[in-house]
């Protein structure tokens, strides 16, 4: 809050709303148990202090200082999600000291990136050895149901692929799926950081419909259809089944040659509909 609009606010209240706010280090532990650092900030796994509560949280602290647009972005629409299989936010702490913002959510151990890369690893050289398709056949269910309910409520996802897609692990939600957005997309369309600052990074179109490779300008839910056909088949192979070199994200058009003739040379060319 900028100082000319604090200054509105009366003292005593402010005082009294400070010492009732919990700061997130007096109600969880989480000193040393980073799990991940990225473009989107940085995540710990905590534990509650309270004894009465055992499970395992992730704590997001969200990258840069205050409450930037894309924070809001985040927590109001994260805030309004409530179903089994999209990431759950518990809670959101506001760390006055530091300007610092973290998101409480439920910790998954897992991802499908994980998971599909530790059965690639455990095939042996001529037998593929894809999840077994039980396994596959729950996988797909929870992905389809957690977003039918964001297409339901028009929230269109954007970045689906296996990295996105968590799994919980040992506990009383074990294997259940949580769909989440680790916000890597979203450098694409941050005006404020030029992409020339950037490491080489490159950046996967395997999960990318083709009208998005040719030039369409806005996403659709058939977007999203279209990453789940693709991750789905994955999973039945442990194969991407768009596989092609990637590029550096610095590439700016959205035509990606190679990646259109993968998805061509797979699905053979579009035809023309004759009209009836
Ligand atoms: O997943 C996170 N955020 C998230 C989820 C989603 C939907 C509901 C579409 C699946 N959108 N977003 C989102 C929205 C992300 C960024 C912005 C700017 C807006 N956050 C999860 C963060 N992870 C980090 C690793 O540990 C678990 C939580």
């Amino acid at each position: 809050m900028s100082a000319s609009s604090s200054q509105f606010i009366d003292p005593e209240f402010k005082s009294s709303v400070f010492k009732k706010r919990h700061r997130v280090e007096e109600l969880f532990d989480f000193e040393g148990c980073k799990v991940g650092r990225g473009t989107y900030g940085h995540v710990y796994k905590a534990k509650s202090k309270s004894s009465s509560d055992t499970r395992e949280y992730a704590l997001k602290q969200i990258e840069g200082r205050g409450l930037s647009p894309s924070a809001c972005r985040e927590i109001a629409l994260l805030r309004e999600l409530d179903h089994p299989n999209v990431l759950h936010m518990r809670r959101v702490f506001l760390s006055h000291a530091d300007s610092k913002v973290w998101l409480l959510i439920d910790y998954a151990e897992h991802d499908l990136w994980h998971i599909i890369k530790y059965h690639r690893a455990t095939k042996s050289p001529k037998r593929l050895n894809p999840p077994p398709p039980l396994m596959v056949k729950s996988l797909l269910h929870q992905i389809l149901a957690g977003m039918d309910y964001l297409h339901c409520g028009w929230v269109l996802h954007r970045d689906l692929k296996p990295a996105n897609i968590l799994v919980m692990g040992e506990g009383a939600e074990r294997g259940r799926v949580k769909i989440a957005d680790m916000g890597f997309a979203r450098l694409f369309n941050a005006p404020l950081k030029p992409l020339a600052d950037l490491d080489p990074v490159v950046v996967t179109f395997w999960y990318r419909a083709p009208e998005l490779l040719l030039g369409a300008r806005h996403y659709t839910k058939a977007i999203d259809i279209w990453a789940i056909g693709c991750i789905f088949a994955e999973l039945l192979t442990a194969e991407p089944i768009f596989h092609c070199r990637q590029e550096d994200i610095k590439t700016s058009t959205p035509y990606h040659k190679d990646q259109l003739e993968r998805i061509f040379s797979v699905m053979g060319f579009p035809q023309a509909v004759p009209c009836l």
